[in-house]
């Protein structure tokens, strides 16, 4: 049961290897929660650390407090779970007053060379489903997507319960 929306049911990267996940991806598209924070220039840094965690670094672009724009520059270590391709994600910016947290991360699908799909609710809806989650698209080309690959990241949307849900990320040297 692939389309029910059961955030439980939904399918993430088969043997995911976080060694080929490593270095920079471009945020291409995204799925706001509520109080959304990364607007856009959002561009995420992945490592794996000498024992073998996953740790990234992210930049985008963001308005704090009365309307204050600035480029955020935030960190993030993941712990593993028994599913190689879900994380929880500890997050924090390099500034107190940017957000912090700790979210669910999850790999939908990549090729590791081109697109990536990361999904993270927030919250679990009674039924199930998700009632506040983010995700980003991710390419390795600032460019955007490859043509080849936008049918697969349309079907993954669609699985993941969040088509139509998307909006462009763009990248105009803010950050
Ligand atoms: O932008 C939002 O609305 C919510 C997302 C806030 C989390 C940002 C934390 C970034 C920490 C550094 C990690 C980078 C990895 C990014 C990959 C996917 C998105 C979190």
């Amino acid at each position: 049961r692939q389309h029910d929306c059961q955030v439980s049911n939904i399918q993430v990267m088969q043997n995911f290897d976080r060694s080929r996940y490593t270095g920079r991806w471009y945020a291409v598209a995204k799925k706001d929660p509520v109080g959304l924070f990364l607007l856009d220039n959002v561009v995420a840094q992945f490592s794996v650390d000498e024992s073998g965690k996953m740790t990234a670094t992210a930049h985008g672009r963001v308005i704090i407090l009365n309307n204050w724009e600035m480029c955020a520059n935030m960190f993030g270590t993941f712990e593993d779970t028994p599913d190689p391709a879900k994380f929880k994600m500890r997050y924090w910016g390099a500034a107190s007053y940017l957000q912090s947290g700790n979210d669910d991360h999850w790999v939908i699908d990549t090729d590791y060379d081109n697109y990536a799909i990361h999904y993270s609710c927030r919250e679990v809806d009674l039924d199930g489903t998700c009632l506040d989650g983010y995700s980003f698209i991710f390419s390795r080309h600032p460019t955007g997507l490859r043509p080849e690959d936008q049918k697969i990241v349309t079907n993954k949307k669609k699985e993941i319960c969040f088509l139509g849900k998307y909006r462009r990320v763009g990248h105009t040297g803010f950050c």
